[in-house]
C-alpha cells in the first residue's frame, strides 16, 4: 500500500487539515472490484489515518462507475455527509463504452458538486489496460483513493474557511 505522503505531489510540504468533525461519503463501483476495492481501502484507511470517526464514514456501492453519479446523488439527498468520494476504474477497450461512461460520469460527477454545493470527489482511473490501474490502485503510482481521501478534506476544510 502506498503512502499518502509519497505519491501526492501536490500536498509535499502542505498539512492535511483536521477532519476528526466531518462525514464522508463513499461510493465504489462493484466494476474491476480487484482495483476499485484497492481504492475503497485507500480512502478508508486515509480518512481514519487524518482523524475521521468511522461512524462519520458511509459506503455505498453500485455496480459499475456509470451508476457512481446516482449513488451519490442519493448519498447527497438522503444523508449528511459534508463530502462524497466516487470511486471507479473504465479500462479503455475496443468498444465506445469507454468514452460514453468516462464522459458521463465526469459530467454527472461535476453537475452534484454544482447542485449540491458540496464535494464530489472525481476518483474513476480511465486507465489504458490491467497493468496501469494496479499501478495506481496502491502499486508503483500510489494509490489514488488516499488521493481522493485527501481531496475530499481539503474541500471540506476549504468550504468552512470562508
Ligand atoms: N463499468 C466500469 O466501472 N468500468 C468498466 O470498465 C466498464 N466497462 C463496461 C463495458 C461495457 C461494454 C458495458 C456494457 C458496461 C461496462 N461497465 C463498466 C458498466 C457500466 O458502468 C454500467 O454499470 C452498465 O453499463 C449498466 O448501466
Amino acid at each position: 500500500m502506498s503512502s499518502v505522503n509519497n505519491n501526492l505531489s501536490w500536498s509535499k510540504g502542505a498539512a492535511v487539515p483536521k477532519a476528526s468533525e466531518y462525514s464522508f461519503g463513499i461510493v465504489w463501483a462493484e466494476w474491476n472490484e480487484e482495483i476499485t476495492g484497492a481504492l475503497r481501502e485507500g480512502a478508508y484507511k486515509t480518512l481514519l489515518s487524518n482523524g475521521v470517526k468511522p461512524e462519520n464514514i458511509l459506503i455505498k456501492a453500485v455496480p459499475g462507475s456509470f451508476e457512481l453519479t446516482l449513488g451519490a446523488q442519493w448519498l447527497a439527498e438522503k444523508t449528511e455527509v459534508d463530502a462524497i468520494i466516487c470511486l471507479g476504474c473504465v479500462i479503455q477497450g475496443e468498444t465506445r463504452h469507454f468514452d460514453f461512461i468516462c464522459n458521463a460520469v465526469a459530467q454527472g460527477i461535476t453537475d452534484l458538486n454544482r447542485e449540491y454545493n458540496m464535494p464530489v470527489i472525481f476518483g474513476v482511473l480511465t486507465p489504458e489496460n490491467q497493468q496501469q490501474a494496479i499501478d495506481r490502485a496502491g502499486g508503483k503510482h500510489g494509490n489514488k483513493g488516499d488521493e481522493a481521501a485527501i481531496t475530499a478534506i481539503k474541500m471540506v476544510a476549504l468550504e468552512h474557511s470562508f
